[in-house]
């Protein structure tokens, strides 16, 4: 970056600051280093590290790569490199600094916003703030009266309203099937509510083109579960992945919400009851009013619900239960064949590959889950999909990239669901699945 760049980007910081907006953790010196695993024990043994040291923020395994990207304080470096040389693990440090990038892309992002009034919003141009989309949500049964509909279903635990949309294709009958998309679940995940606002802009916009999606089916969308974590990587720490309640321990704040639900809850793999963890999944299950809320809407049309999907970054997955053990479900060739079929147009239309299967074989195991909660209370259909990486840490692709992204996962969740509205036609519904 130039230095005159440089110094204006300073300015800009200080002169937020000095207005008071910046709770801002700017991520001065931080460092992004790159572990390489050589052999499946290597990587086991990143992954234990990785739990071992809770003050190294894990950017994820690099699940294709074998290896694991770690952000970690100047303060914590001269720790990780002695690690590193005792267990002779491979790496590399890829950025000196984060800071320099994290303000340029909050640079980006705000001016790109100053384009367009609330409520009125350019999903390709910006990355939105909780309340934002709420607003945005909020206007839309204005626009399409006969067709959408705002419900609030509860409150985080920082007091913000959680609502979801449902989208009809406004013929007045009531009681179809459901298709119920959520995003941010973890926070950090920015590109998830982006893709979630394409899709109601797609729904809305678009009748014709999806007018069979649409015909026996209503779509509700969640773009934000964890809207307190989320905002707070908005305004303080950008890699925040948990929820902001309070733990038991004074020193750590927040709870896994896909760790949170009741299901298998509290199985010690791929989930802790440290809540120093990135995985902490809480003192009980559903003790987060942001997974009460999931399980709510669940419950609220449990004899209606077909097809789940929890939207996620990143690994380009398409994840079907069970997460909580490697045992595939019986009626896991239905499962793939909706997954599968959402992988195939992906792969045709852009020749990115997503990866179908078991959430526990492909990834790694992890109880507590939405997914596996929604699959056992009886909904045929569910997945969690894990969207591609963007950006130089994973879960930061720039604003310019979220038109290719989101437009690219959406051919993927539009055969999905083509699939399953075809699968589980209305008639055959009422007797089965
Ligand atoms: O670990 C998670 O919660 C998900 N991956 S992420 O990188 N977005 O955090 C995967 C969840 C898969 N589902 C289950 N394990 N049940
Ligand atoms: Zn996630």
């Amino acid at each position: 970056m130039s230095s005159l760049k440089h110094f204006a980007l300073l300015l800009l910081a200080l002169l937020l600051q000095s207005v008071g907006l910046l709770a801002w953790q700017d991520y001065k010196d931080y460092k992004v280093f790159e572990l390489q695993a050589h052999d499946a024990g290597q990587l086991k043994m990143l992954r234990q590290l990785a739990r071992e040291k809770p003050h190294w923020d894990i950017l994820g395994s690099r699940r294709t790569h074998n290896g694991l990207r770690v952000l970690v304080s100047p303060t914590q470096v001269d720790d990780l490199l002695a690690l590193l040389q005792e267990k002779q693990l491979e790496h590399q440090l890829l950025l000196d600094d984060i800071s320099e990038l994290l303000l340029a892309q909050r640079e980006e992002n705000r001016r790109s916003k100053l384009r367009l009034q609330l409520p009125q919003i350019d999903v390709f141009g910006a990355f939105y703030t909780h309340t934002e989309i709420n607003a945005y949500l909020d206007s839309l049964p204005q626009r399409f009266p006969r067709r959408a509909l705002v419900k609030q279903f509860g409150w985080s635990y920082e007091r913000r309203p959680l609502k979801l949309l449902t989208i009809s294709n406004g013929d007045g009958r009531s009681n179809k099937p459901v298709i119920f998309i959520d995003a941010a679940m973890h926070a950090r995940e920015w590109i998830a509510p982006s893709l979630a606002l394409y899709i109601i802009q797609e729904l809305l916009e678009k009748p014709e083109e999806h007018a069979e999606l649409l015909k026996d089916y209503d779509w509700i969308i969640m773009p934000v579960v964890n809207a307190d974590g989320y905002e707070y990587t908005h305004t303080d720490s950008r890699y925040w992945r948990k929820t902001r309640k309070p733990t038991s321990d004074p020193n750590n704040t927040g709870t896994d919400l896909n760790r949170n639900f009741g299901y298998m809850w509290g199985q010690d793999d791929g989930s802790s009851s440290d809540p120093a963890e990135e995985i902490y999944r809480g003192e009980h299950a559903f003790d987060q009013p942001e997974s009460q809320v999931v399980r709510d809407v669940l419950l609220t049309y449990s004899d209606r619900l077909t097809f789940y999907l929890s939207l996620h970054s990143y690994g380009n997955y398409l994840l079907l239960p069970w997460g909580h053990t490697s045992e595939l479900p019986d009626t896991w060739r239905d499962l793939h064949e909706v997954g599968k079929a959402g992988a195939d147009a992906i792969k045709a239309a852009t020749g990115t590959d997503y990866s179908v299967g078991c959430s526990t074989t492909l990834l790694y195991e992890a109880a507590g889950a939405s997914d596996d909660y929604a699959f056992n209370a009886g909904f045929p259909i569910s997945f969690t999909m894990e969207l591609p990486a963007g950006g130089q840490n994973y879960f930061d692709p720039p604003p310019s990239d979220i038109d290719r992204l989101v437009k690219e996962t959406w051919i993927g969740i539009r055969a999905m669901a083509q699939k399953v509205v075809r699968k589980y036609p209305i008639d055959a519904r009422s007797n089965a699945p």
